[in-house]
């Protein structure tokens, strides 16, 4: 006998079935840490040579987010010394909430290691750093019954510390060091009913990255491995989403578990080129047996019950505010002759501090790219200044649009090799510059990144040289405004993305 159909009572109506897409926050995302406060939650990712460091994000459902700030704002936080380089810096944060304050432990990896700030409220300010003297990146933070707070690091090591003032008082002791695939790493202690679990990445976080987990009576061990592990890898698939690992784990209000972890979307032919970093992806949990269990990570997945859109940023920038937007990062340092939103009012003017991209020090204000297709477009006046728009991963790979002297030219730098793709002269005063990047029509490169000026072409890279396999290291593109020559005077930059995202229903 056929079953009816399930009717939504017309009076009291289920809460619709939504879907979202992943990632939730595309780009240069990586290593999410995410707490809940009530009905609201906090993730925060790593940053690297970027400052200011660490973004924090804000959402009510897990699926939305929106930066609310950074926590590592001021110098003083953020010490990087003059040989600091791209991808060093500040690695894996972890995020707590803890005794009415918001606890952030992290590694800045080129100055002084491990280190936590607090802050009453997740915008900040936030505290100056409290040093640990523990060894190690990815560090976690807990607290026990009694009042303990452990510190587990990569390896996995845990040791007590004293979160006032660094000291380590028991420890580190050896934990569990996963299945034996290389890097243990990003480790993250939780407290469910009569045992602690221990959530570790393994494997290294390209293509055989995996998420496993153990779990003791106690932080001190003995750490018991689950039956299964990994419970989560994408490794050795053909799916579109790759290097699923370094989790952590968040429940809802209504006791659901979600994971928020990293992940990569190459494109192209093989091996694949991933230009966006390490993205910031959501998937739900579930229990078996007393031990967690994640299936693959999808494109589009049911969303956890509840549904807070936040309005979404705006996507052009104006430089009529007071200070810059969150989501404006520079290389390294941004000190305050290199910028001013006052010396033209409704302008972002940018000193020059550095002849070239080519080496740290020069100013540049940007954004990540954080959709596979999308346009960049921004008004310049260059006035007797260079300046204009650049694409980058790091000072040897790079590509810029920029204008000097009455003309504009596309440069390409690519590992050692420098060229001068594109030239053409444009009229003096205000010129409008545009980037873009796109789908290629056969495969083989993962994009196409074009320039263009006034409206009209100039010039399209294949992307691939942008792309984390050709670079290396740990960040992703970031677009955005430059002067290495006198001052360049940015009126408005937007950013759109220009693909087609699943409609939500
Ligand atoms: C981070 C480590 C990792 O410290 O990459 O993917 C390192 N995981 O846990 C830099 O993000």
């Amino acid at each position: 006998m056929a079953t009816n159909p399930t009717v939504l009572d017309p009076i009291e109506p289920r809460t619709a079935v939504r879907f979202y897409d992943n990632p939730v926050i595309g780009g240069f995302h990586p290593d999410p840490s995410v707490c809940r406060v009530g009905e609201d939650y906090y993730l925060v990712c790593s940053s690297f040579e970027y400052f200011p460091g660490v973004p924090i994000f804000h959402s009510r459902d897990l699926v939305h987010w929106r930066q609310i700030g950074n926590v590592l704002d001021r110098p003083s936080q953020l010490p990087l010394p003059a040989d600091a380089s791209a991808s060093r810096g500040i690695y894996a944060p972890t995020l707590r909430h803890h005794d009415g304050r918001f606890w952030l432990i992290t590694t800045n990896v080129s100055a002084g290691g491990n280190f936590l700030v607090t802050a009453e409220r997740p915008e900040g300010p936030w505290s100056d750093p409290v040093w640990i003297d523990l060894p190690g990146i990815d560090p976690d933070l807990a607290w026990d019954d009694d009042g303990n707070c452990w510190c587990a690091v990569s390896g996995v090591r845990v040791a007590r510390i004293d979160p006032g003032t660094g000291r380590v008082l028991e420890g580190p002791l050896p934990a569990w060091s996963g299945t034996g695939l290389q890097h243990p790493e990003a480790p993250h202690l939780y407290r469910v009913g009569d045992w602690w679990y221990l959530l570790i990445a393994e494997g290294g976080t390209e293509r055989g990255h995996t998420v496993s987990v153990a779990r003791a009576g106690t932080p001190r061990g003995p750490w018991e491995s689950a039956p299964v592990n990994p419970i989560l890898t994408h490794r050795g698939t053909d799916h579109p989403i790759q290097s699923t690992g370094h989790a952590d784990l968040v429940t809802t209000p209504d006791g659901d578990w979600w994971m928020v972890l990293l992940a990569t979307r190459p494109r192209g032919f093989t091996p694949g080129f991933h230009v966006l970093g390490r993205e910031t992806f959501l998937t739900p949990v579930g229990w078996v047996d007393g031990w967690p269990r994640v299936g693959p990570v999808k494109l589009t997945e049911r969303a956890p019950g509840a549904w807070h859109p936040v309005e979404p940023e705006p996507s052009r920038d104006d430089f009529d505010t007071a200070d810059l937007a969150p989501r404006w990062i520079s290389p390294y340092t941004r000190p305050p002759e290199s910028w001013s939103l006052t010396h033209r009012p409704g302008w972002l003017t940018l000193h020059a501090t550095g002849p070239t991209l080519d080496a740290p020090g020069a100013t540049f204000v940007g954004r990540r790219q954080q959709h596979p297709d999308c346009r960049a477009t921004a008004r310049l006046d260059p006035g007797a200044g260079r300046g204009g728009l650049s694409v980058r991963l790091d000072e040897a790979h790079h590509y810029d649009l920029e204008v000097v002297d009455g003309h504009a030219a596309v440069i390409a730098r690519i590992g050692p090799v420098r060229q001068r793709v594109a030239e053409r002269p444009v009229p003096p005063g205000q010129v409008v510059l545009m980037i873009t990047t796109r789908s290629p029509d056969a495969p083989g490169a993962p994009d196409l990144v074009g320039f263009h000026v006034n409206g009209e072409s100039l010039a399209e890279l294949d992307g691939r040289y942008l792309s984390t396999e050709v670079a290396t290291g740990f960040t992703g593109r970031v677009i955005g405004m430059y002067a290495t020559e006198g001052t360049a005077c940015f009126d408005w930059f937007d950013y759109e993305p220009t693909e087609r995202r699943s409609p939500q229903i």
